[in-house]
Parts: C-alpha cells; structure tokens; sequence
C-alpha cells in the first residue's frame, strides 16, 4: 500500500498559523525564506564529495574552530536568501564575529534571525546527518543602526525556532509558541510536508544522550547523576539505560523529539574559562523553545535554558534538554549538590 500523501504542506500551515493570527506576513515570509535556504543546503551536502565541499574552508570562526567549506557555503546561502526580503532587520550567525544588518540597498523589517548555519559540519565528511539551527527575535523599535546588544534577548523572548536535519530524510522541525511540528522534503517536489504534528517528548526515558570521553572532566553532581545511569536498575534510578550519542546536536535532539531521552553537554574543566560547549543564542535557545513545545524541559542544569540573561552574542552554555521527567532528575543532582 502506498504510504499516506500528505496534505498539508510548509506553505500551506504558514498560511493557516497567519490566518489564525498567530504570526503575522513578514514572519511567514521569514520562515518561508528559511526553509527554501535549507532545501538549497539539504543539495549542497547532499553532494558531498561530488560537489567539491567537503574538507575544510582554509578558515577559522570566531569560535576559534577550522571552517568546513560547507559552514561558509550554508551561511552564504542563508544571508543571501534574507537580505532583500524585508522582513529581516539584522542576521547573527555562529560563523561570524558580529551580527550582519540589512544592507542599505534593501528594505529592513522587524525580525532578528540567529543561525548556525550547519551544526555538527565535524560529521560532514563522515557522512553523518547534520542541519541549520535557527531563532527569530523581534527587532527593538526605533534603532537605526542594529548591532549585537540588540540580539541578546531571553529565550523566552523567541517568536519562532527551528531546525532543519540533513540525514535520510530532510526534515524542518518548527516551532512558533503553539506546538512543534515536523515537515519533511518531498524531494520531487522540493515541498516541505506536514508528516508530524504537536510533537510530545515522552515524560520518561531508558536513553541519555552524552559524550562519555569527557567524564573525568565533569563536576561533581555531574559525576555523581551520570554514575547512577550506569549503575542501571541495581542503583537509585530503578533502570537500566540505554546510551546514543551522534556529536551532531541536531540529530540527537531529533531523535529525542522522535522517541524521548536526555541530551547533555554539561560544563566541563577541559577548558574552564568557556560555560560549556554549545551556544546559547542560536543552538541552545532554539532547541531549548522546540523542547518545550513538545511538552520538555531544558535547564543548564541549574536553572531552565530560555530565562537566561544573555551578556555576549557567542556565549555558551551548559545543556540538559529532553524528557521533562529526566531532564528535572539531572537538575536535582546539581541543585542537591549546591545546598550542601
Ligand atoms: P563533541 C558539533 O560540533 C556540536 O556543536 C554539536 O552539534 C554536538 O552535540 C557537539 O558539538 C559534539 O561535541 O565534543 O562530542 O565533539
């Protein structure tokens, strides 16, 4: 039996979400732009080494890391396809020092996108799924000239948030405060479908998600929380857990999206002066805002990811995200810890 065709496409749910009065007509243009940008990506790395873009770019970003030509080419892709709509007032992205205004030549509207543009690109050449990490904030009011202050609002602030997977399927997952949901790439068609709808992350979980080379890196209540996960149904958890850990955040968020689990990245002493690995304005926020939405939790094991005050556009960002109920167990070895 042929599998269901889906009706409603990207297009049409933007649609609707405006003719509920749930956003308005730049931010469904946005997020329209957005989607054709990672349809354009989704080809790029779907060419791999037939299309020249593999390895590195020869450069380096203001994270300090090498640039895979694939991070140039995906910010190219997503800064060109927003500069002369109108909706944008400014775009900040992983791969550059400071936030891009809207030229002059073109109209600037009252949204802030943040990206990273291809997270995971350590993957790419391994050929193991990556994606585009995106969050929408409102422009302040009334500032000529945008710069990155302007930027560091709370994740609570999001009006949108989403990602775009680039695996066996090609899958944007969605949210604008009213659930998230998932549209997947008929590739014949170049449509996104509606294929998942108000997405709920199981309470519970058996499976964490996390780089185990870095424990003896970890703080205590760290130490302590992922200890009782190994020691399974014999221990205090009461379970034995199962272990999954991609290095592409974007694929094990899916999958936790998908099926439930924890997904950490936790502070560690490897390099104590940075908060954590992963950065809070355009990997932890947005992911944290989807989370959410699917009925989880997202804290930086002390207090919920989105309530967090930004102070530097690339700062970063301890993250338990995923099953509410295990996510608030993690929490729990940390706050227990701090009281004493
Ligand atoms: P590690 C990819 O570089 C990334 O930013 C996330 O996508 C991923 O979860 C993490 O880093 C992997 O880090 O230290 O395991 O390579």
């Amino acid at each position: 039996m042929s599998s269901p065709r889906h009706a409603v496409s990207l297009t049409r749910h933007l649609i609707e979400e405006q003719r509920a009065g749930r956003i308005n007509a730049d931010l469904r243009q946005l997020i329209a732009v957005v989607a054709r940008a990672c349809t354009s990506i989704s080809i790029a790395v779907g060419k791999g080494a037939l299309g020249g873009v593999l390895g590195d770019a020869g450069t380096g970003n203001v994270q300090g890391e090498a640039q895979k030509k694939l991070d140039v080419i995906s910010n190219e892709i997503l800064l060109e396809a927003n500069a002369w709509g109108g909706h944008l007032a400014a775009c900040a992205s992983e791969e550059m020092d400071h936030c891009f205004p809207i030229p002059d030549a073109y109209p600037r509207g009252n949204y802030l996108l943040l990206f990273d543009p291809l997270d995971g690109s350590s993957n790419i050449d391994v050929n193991v799924s990556v994606g585009t990490i995106f969050s929408v904030l409102r422009a302040p009011d009334g500032v000529a000239a945008i710069g990155d202050d302007d930027f560091l609002q709370p994740g609570t602030a999001q009006v949108a948030a989403g990602y775009c997977v680039y695996g066996p399927q090609t899958t944007l997952v969605l949210t604008f405060g009213h659930g998230t949901h998932a549209f997947t790439l008929d590739r014949e068609t170049g449509t996104f479908m509606l294929t998942r709808e108000s997405i709920r992350i199981p309470e519970e979980t058996k499976e964490f998600a996390i780089n185990m080379s870095n424990q003896r890196h970890w703080e205590a209540p760290m130490q302590d929380y992922v200890r009782d996960l190994l020691v399974g149904k014999e221990g205090p958890r009461g379970k034995d857990f199962n272990m999954r850990w991609v290095a592409s955040m974007v694929a094990d968020v899916h999958r936790i999206l998908t099926r439930g689990g924890i997904f950490i990245y936790p502070w560690d002493r490897k390099d104590p002066g940075k908060a954590g690995k992963l950065r809070l304005m355009y990997e932890a926020n947005p992911m944290a805002f989807l989370v959410e939405q699917a009925g989880g939790a997202a804290t930086n094991g002390r207090e919920r990811i989105m309530e967090i005050a930004p102070a530097q556009l690339h700062q970063r960002v301890p993250v338990f995200l995923g099953s509410k109920s295990e996510v608030e167990a993690a929490t729990r070895y940390h706050l227990d810890h701090d009281a004493g």
